[in-house]
């Protein structure tokens, strides 16, 4: 019998360090002799990366309208379930995902503040029952992760928001992350050490008899 493969979701703000935790729990899932895809949104299809170089891009003749970049991100993640998380899950793989649909929820619906009820009606469409069985949520004061971000290079179309539209996105992160079971917050402003610990941790209590048996 396959054995049911597992959905696990990484999220946060820019800069909080979801590449340094996808490295972790990589290395968690290969201790653990488990195969996994590794997906990151938007993107990860080629239709749905094309996708991801229009929200990024910045064009000064046009501005992206924001009920233009919530339907672009889920016209991404219907590629990439279709074709890569569904197909992935039912052979019984792992997937780990860098981003997903809590990121709507935070950046369109906080962030931009849309409709919450036309967010609503995206998501059990697109998502249908593919939900994810673990999300690690790597909370960080916008401030700090847009410096690391900065750090790192020449920022793109969202990352050049104003400060507020990122105070608004985290809030409406952890006011998620309060309220559902199935996400674990985890402090990303701690060194670098200390996140990877709670990570490993988060996946030993999650997932202790799953993960081999
Ligand atoms: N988006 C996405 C939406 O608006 N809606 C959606 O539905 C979806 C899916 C995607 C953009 O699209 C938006 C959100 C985004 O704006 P992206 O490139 O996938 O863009 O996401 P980013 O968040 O921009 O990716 P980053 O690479 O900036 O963030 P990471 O991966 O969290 O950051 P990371 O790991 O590269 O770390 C950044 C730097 O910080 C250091 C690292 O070494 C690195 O230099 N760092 C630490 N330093 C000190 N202490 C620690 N604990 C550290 N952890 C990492």
């Amino acid at each position: 019998m396959i054995k049911p493969g597992r959905f696990i979701v990484v999220e946060g703000l820019e800069g909080a360090g979801k590449s340094s935790a996808i490295a972790t729990i990589r290395n968690w899932l290969q201790q653990h002799q488990i195969q996994v895809v590794c997906t990151r949104e938007p993107g990860g299809t080629p239709l749905a990366e094309q996708l991801r170089t229009l929200v990024k891009q910045i064009d000064n003749n046009e501005q992206l309208a924001p009920e233009t970049e919530l339907l672009l991100m889920y016209a991404a993640r219907v590629q990439l379930l279709t074709n890569v998380i569904r197909p992935a899950l039912s052979r019984g793989d792992w997937v780990l995902a860098d981003r997903h649909d809590m990121s709507s929820r935070a950046y369109q619906g906080g962030g931009r503040q849309l409709d919450e009820l036309l967010i609503n009606n995206l998501r059990s469409t697109v998502l249908g029952n593919t939900r994810p069985d673990l999300t690690l949520y790597l909370d960080i004061d916008p401030a700090v992760g847009l410096s690391r971000a900065a750090a790192r290079g020449e920022l793109d179309r969202i990352e050049q928001e104003q400060l507020a539209f990122f105070v608004r996105t985290r809030q409406k992160y952890l006011q998620i992350a309060a309220t559902e079971p199935d996400i674990v917050s985890i402090d990303a402003s701690q060194p670098l050490a200390a996140v990877q610990q709670a990570i490993v941790s988060a996946l030993n209590d999650y997932f202790s008899g799953q993960a081999d048996g």
